[in-house]
């Protein structure tokens, strides 16, 4: 099966690191992409957004949470608690993760955007961002486990260092120590966009 992705793309490293800890990772063949100016990509997901899996049989899958509900099925193992609140805080944490990717996302795009910049998508975004890791800090997150949530938020907080898009370790010491551990996991110095 294909995966194409960009090596900078957090939703993409999330989907990797999903199939490096899920023992999958030498079945993805790692397709780059460029959703920004390929517009063929459009034929694969009319969104035009990476990643996307495209499995050996059958329609492609996206967007990244579903790519890795499908890396989990395919591999019989879970990567999200089964049931009960600890599934919904488990796919809270993800989406929150995603949204941070959003974010960043959008202040990453309008930097490189000619001419006036607007300061009020800056603000905006960067609430959200400086929000969700004033969330992830108070609550803390998991040193036992390196699953759905804590994978989320490992990319994202990897992309945020990787496009320097704010100082997020500033004030926020819990989130800093978590990260320092989990970027050291083998499924995160594998992926990490160098390696590529
Ligand atoms: N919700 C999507 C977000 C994917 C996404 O925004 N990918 C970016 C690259 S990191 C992209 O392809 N952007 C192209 C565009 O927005 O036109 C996911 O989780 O996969």
């Amino acid at each position: 099966m294909q995966l194409l992705y960009s090596a900078m793309s957090p939703f993409a490293r999330k989907a990797r690191v999903v199939a490096f800890e899920l023992g999958l990772a030498e079945r993805l063949e790692l397709v780059p992409a460029t959703p920004y100016t390929d517009e063929s990509l459009r034929a694969i997901n009319p969104l035009s957004k990476i990643p996307i899996l495209v499995p050996d049989a059958g329609e492609p899958i996206f967007d990244s949470p579903v790519i890795c509900e499908y890396l989990e099925h395919l591999a019989g193992v879970s990567l999200t608690p089964a049931s009960g609140p600890e599934r919904w805080a488990a796919l809270t944490q993800q989406a929150l993760a995603d949204g941070m990717g959003d974010a960043a996302l959008a202040i990453v795009r309008e930097r490189l955007r000619d001419g006036d910049q607007r300061q009020d998508l800056f603000d905006r975004q960067a609430a959200a961002l400086n929000a969700a890791l004033d969330k992830l800090e108070a609550e803390g997150l998991s040193a036992d486990r390196f699953q759905i949530g804590e994978i989320a938020v490992a990319a994202q907080l990897a992309y945020l260092d990787g496009r320097k898009v704010l100082d997020w370790r500033e004030g926020r010491p819990n989130l800093a120590a978590w990260y320092e551990t989990a970027s050291r996991r083998t499924s995160m110095v594998a992926t990490a966009p160098h390696q590529v």
